[in-house]
């Protein structure tokens, strides 16, 4: 049987060859133009990069490798007695561009368990930071931490030619991708349940041994992650981390050094943090109110209150999305079928019904609609797995498929350094200003 690194290899180069026959043949083909709005605008709407691994559509929202959400719960393999699709599988579609069978995901599966081994001093260093340190900060540390066992600073070191970068590249990632888990679970049992930790168990899959060193071994939660796994993976190239994460990686510097850069793109309220801060906007909410179950109209002021004091409505809104997330379907769905009567879910859902008018009502809001992040943090709580400074780490560790498959995806079609050019306002309107 041949071995997981060896079967990417084979699609290599005639995925090499396809992209350089494509821009030899259209190369010269101008595919937009360019706003100076748009410059000044966070260059929304500029196709500017090449993401192999998803695709977002703003009515459709993503696919990955052309696949949608729904399509991919029903055709990527699930855990035996389970419903949802294991992230195994969506990393081997991200990266091999193919839908894996059951056996497939097992082999996934078991070479991440082989490869889990976290060096000491990575608990070590996490353990030297005061414990208020937000479990963001803490994760990027032992994120960099882990560097240490960098293949491709070894092997870049050692004077490899470039034609093998990929090489290194996949080991690292692979690495980072299944030790990943343990970190997040050391600094969630540390901050949270006085450093009593779980040791892994290999026979689970990876959300699953995820799930179960956090110290949850509900197979319902477990049932949770793997959806949370797979939704949270990647949404195309241009969103802060990924786009991070790829920026980094052309500078050759290795998936630890460009993953920890992502991440903290990650932790910040525009991005993946804002599930932690839907959770504590929507307790806030409870709080003014004295509990409870809030009318539509409590809610309504509440949201125009919120906009008034010039802040945003956490988890809502999106930079491409143009309708409802279909992340955030899925796991509305995922309550509908689990726990249709939980409090927080109908907060949610009463919170779905009433902002996005409200949202249109500005006039400026692009899309009013719900993103991942409206609804993700209700599914954690009903759990238990309620201390939402957390969140944005399982945010985190689920991103690394996503990213990581790209970043051996760039490594492999030789991507160059990203480098863009900037002007200034004065500039600009020396060229432009006149007319
Ligand atoms: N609440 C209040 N105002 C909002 C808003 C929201 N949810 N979404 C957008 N706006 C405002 C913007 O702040 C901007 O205001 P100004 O013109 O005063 O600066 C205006 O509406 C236009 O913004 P936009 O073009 O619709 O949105 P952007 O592409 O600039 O920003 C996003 C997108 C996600 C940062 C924004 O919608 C937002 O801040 N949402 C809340 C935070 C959030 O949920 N982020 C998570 C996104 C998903 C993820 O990455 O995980």
């Amino acid at each position: 049987m041949q071995r997981l690194k060896e079967l990417f290899s084979e699609k290599i180069e005639s995925t090499q060859k396809e992209v350089k026959d494509f821009i030899a043949a259209h190369g010269d083909t101008v595919i937009g133009e360019i706003k100076i709005s748009q410059l000044y605008g966070g260059m929304r709407g500029m196709q500017a990069l090449i993401t192999e691994t998803s695709k977002l559509d703003p009515a459709e929202g993503i696919r990955f490798r052309g696949y949608s959400i729904p399509e991919l719960q029903e055709k990527l393999p699930k855990y035996p007695g389970g419903e949802q699709p294991l992230p195994e599988g969506i990393f081997y579609l991200m990266l091999y561009n193919e839908l894996p069978d059951d056996d497939t995901v097992r082999r996934v599966s078991n070479n991440w368990a082989r490869r889990a081994q976290i060096p000491p001093h990575v608990f070590k260093v996490i353990d030297a930071l005061p414990m208020h340190t937000h479990p963001m900060t803490q994760f990027v540390v032992g994120i960099m931490a882990l560097r240490t066992e960098s293949e491709f600073k070894k092997a870049y070191r050692n004077g490899i030619n470039k034609s093998e970068y990929w090489e290194p590249t996949y080991e690292d990632a692979m690495n980072l991708i299944a030790r990943l888990p343990r970190v997040a679970a050391y600094i969630y049992r540390r901050m949270y349940h006085n450093g009593d930790h779980i040791e892994p168990d290999p026979s689970l899959d990876w959300s699953g041994n995820f799930a179960h060193m956090l110290g949850f071994d509900n197979e319902e939660f477990h049932e949770l992650l793997r959806l949370y796994m797979t939704i949270h993976v990647d949404h195309e190239g241009g969103n802060v981390s990924a786009h991070t994460i790829h920026l980094v990686g052309s500078a050759l510097s290795d998936a630890y050094q460009s993953f920890a850069a992502g991440m903290n793109g990650l932790a910040g309220p525009l991005h993946g943090l804002a599930n932690q801060e839907v959770i504590r906007w929507i307790f806030a909410m409870r709080d003014e109110l004295g509990g409870g179950l809030p009318s539509k109209e409590q809610i309504a002021n509440y949201v125009r209150q919120t906009l008034n004091d010039g802040k945003v409505v956490p988890g809502f809104g999106h930079a491409v999305l143009r309708k409802t997330d279909p992340r955030y379907t899925a796991q509305r769905d995922f309550a509908q079928k689990h726990m249709p009567h939980d409090d927080l879910f109908q907060i949610v859902s009463r919170v779905y019904e009433v902002v996005p008018e409200i949202l249109q009502e500005t006039g400026k809001v692009k899309n009013p609609w719900p993103n991942v992040d409206a609804h993700s943090g209700q599914l954690l709580m009903h759990y238990g797995l309620t201390q939402y400074d957390f969140y944005t780490v399982l945010f985190g560790v689920s991103r690394s498929l996503g990213t990581l498959a790209s970043l051996i995806w760039d490594r492999a079609l030789g991507f160059p350094l990203e480098r863009p050019g900037s002007t200034t306002t004065e500039l600009l309107k020396e060229q432009y200003g006149k007319k």
